[in-house]
């Protein structure tokens, strides 16, 4: 039963699968759900997951969207996202480790996408190009482009948009006294494919959050001499040991020395910007665009969702969050969203609405530290599941307390140890491997136990 409601989903990544998933879920049970349709540049769906080799643009000339790299292994213990009604469990048949790779990682969100045929749902290699809202009628009309044919498709109308597009794609790059001297290789984390091409040399890593301490331990993982971590703001602390060490911000580059504010300097081969990414929305007008840096709780969206700009409550985004929470974030915030479009969840008036996102955004203000900032967004994911009525534990702020705690003991082995499901009651295996010396990061290695092939 359609709700006549005709909604646009923008991407099909982890966020905008996980409104299709609901949306279907509806339509399965038999209640009012919306008519949808999911226009995804890429040939597959998946978003970062589906990894491209490719750097750059992409076979089209578009920006190329992927950010991912070969032998990325995940950075949050996998039940910490795992979802309630699809457990790993469920998928592999079988107990594998807490610390998947990008394959295995995948493989399980396309078996419950696959489960509910959601392909049926997208229409591939096409990009939305503009959407505008209409006042008058109060819709919205949405141009997008077969990229395949390179042919603009006629304009479709709307009642609903879902931006699921993500923003962990566009790099944000900045520049340094003397850096366009430098003679080695200067690439940013977004075009980082494959730490061997680091091999034996000495490297430069700016930034100081996720992709800068995984970007350094691949590097010494796959042979760099020795890595340089310069921070910004605030160093990561952890305990950095075996060839990877933290300086303060640099401040200029002279040929391949590199000068820190605490007057030290060094010779590195190769300059890598972990300077994480801009959101970036170029199908949006500045009215229905947000703009934002990253942030736990961005300012005007209500549950992080609503945009409170122009579009009258009826554009959404999905994801627009720092991201500790993700697969199951996603998922209640999707469930959230499908309710809100279908009309089986009232929003407040603009007032409260208003007023929730101040609280919110006060809430954050005060944030101090990761483990305060695990709590903001466990209290978030679970505000959304009191919202929807959900009947399972969303929240899994311990796992991610003690997932903390592992990689300030030792960042080296955080990957090593062992989680419970919160879902099944049952601890992830030993994995054969430290993952220190796991070269090989196939599905099959990971989720069949046999030994490292190389
Ligand atoms: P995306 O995955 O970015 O998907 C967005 C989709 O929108 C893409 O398919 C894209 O092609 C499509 N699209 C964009 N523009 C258009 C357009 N104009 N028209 C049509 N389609 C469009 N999360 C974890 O949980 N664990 C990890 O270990 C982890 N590691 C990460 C490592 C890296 C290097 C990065 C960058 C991120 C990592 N993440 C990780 C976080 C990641 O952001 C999320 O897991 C997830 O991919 C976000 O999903 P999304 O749907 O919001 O966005
Ligand atoms: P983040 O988390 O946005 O981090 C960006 C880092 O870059 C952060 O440490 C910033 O320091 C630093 N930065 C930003 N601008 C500069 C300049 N001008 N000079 C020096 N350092 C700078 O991006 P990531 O890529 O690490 O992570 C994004 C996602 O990818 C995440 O979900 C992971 O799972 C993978 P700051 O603290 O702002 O001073």
């Amino acid at each position: 039963m359609t709700a006549n409601r005709r909604v646009c989903v923008i991407g099909a990544g982890p966020c905008g699968m996980s409104f299709l998933y609901h949306n279907n879920q509806l339509k399965v049970a038999g209640k009012e759900c919306a008519d949808v349709v999911c226009y995804e540049k890429q040939s597959n769906w998946g978003g970062l997951w589906n990894y491209t080799w490719r750097t750059g643009t992409d076979e089209q000339g578009n920006v190329c969207h992927g950010s991912m790299y070969r032998d990325l292994w995940s950075n949050g213990p996998k039940e910490c996202l795992e979802l309630h009604d699809y457990t790993f469990d469920d998928h592999f048949g079988k107990a594998i480790p807490s610390f998947p790779p990008r394959a295995v990682l995948f493989d399980y969100l396309q078996g419950r996408w696959n489960k509910s045929n959601l392909r049926n749902y997208i229409t591939f290699n096409t990009n939305v190009q503009r959407v505008t809202y209409n006042k008058e009628t109060d819709d919205f009309t949405v141009m997008t482009k077969d990229l395949s044919n390179d042919k603009d498709l006629p304009p479709e109308r709307f009642s609903h948009v879902i931006v699921a597009t993500g923003h962990f794609s566009v790099p944000k790059v900045p520049s340094f006294e003397g850096i366009d001297k430098f003679p080695g290789r200067i690439l940013h984390s977004h075009d980082f494919r494959r730490a061997n091409e680091f091999k034996g040399q000495r490297i430069l890593i700016v930034g100081s959050s996720y992709s800068a301490e995984d970007i350094a331990m691949q590097c010494r993982k796959m042979g760099s001499d020795n890595v340089i971590i310069s921070y910004r703001r605030k160093p990561t602390n952890y305990h950095w040991h075996n060839g990877i060490e933290e300086r303060p911000p640099l401040t200029r580059v002279d040929g391949s020395t590199i000068h820190f504010n605490d007057g030290t300097t060094a010779d590195v081969d190769a300059i890598i910007l972990c300077t994480g990414y801009l959101y970036n929305f170029p199908y949006l007008p500045d009215s229905l665009r947000l703009k934002t840096a990253l942030e736990l709780y961005p300012a005007g969206l209500y549950k992080g969702t609503v945009w409170m700009g122009d579009g009258n409550n009826k554009l959404l985004y999905l994801g627009m969050y720092g991201q500790y929470y993700s697969y199951t974030m996603f998922n209640i915030q999707a469930e959230w969203a499908s309710a809100v479009v279908s009309g089986h969840k009232q929003l407040p008036t603009r007032e409260d609405m208003e007023s929730d996102i101040r609280i919110w955004r006060r809430k954050q203000e005060q944030l101090d530290g990761r483990f305060d900032e695990i709590a903001f967004q466990s209290d978030f994911g679970c505000d959304l599941a009191k919202e929807v009525g959900c009947t399972y534990d969303i929240d899994v702020r311990t796992l991610f307390n003690k997932w903390e705690n592992d990689k300030r003991k030792n960042i080296w082995t955080y990957r090593d140890h062992a989680y419970t499901s919160v879902h099944t009651g049952k601890s992830g295996i030993k994995h054969h491997t430290p993952w220190s010396r796991a070269y090989d990061d196939s599905v099959d290695t990971f989720v069949n136990q046999t030994p490292n092939k190389y």
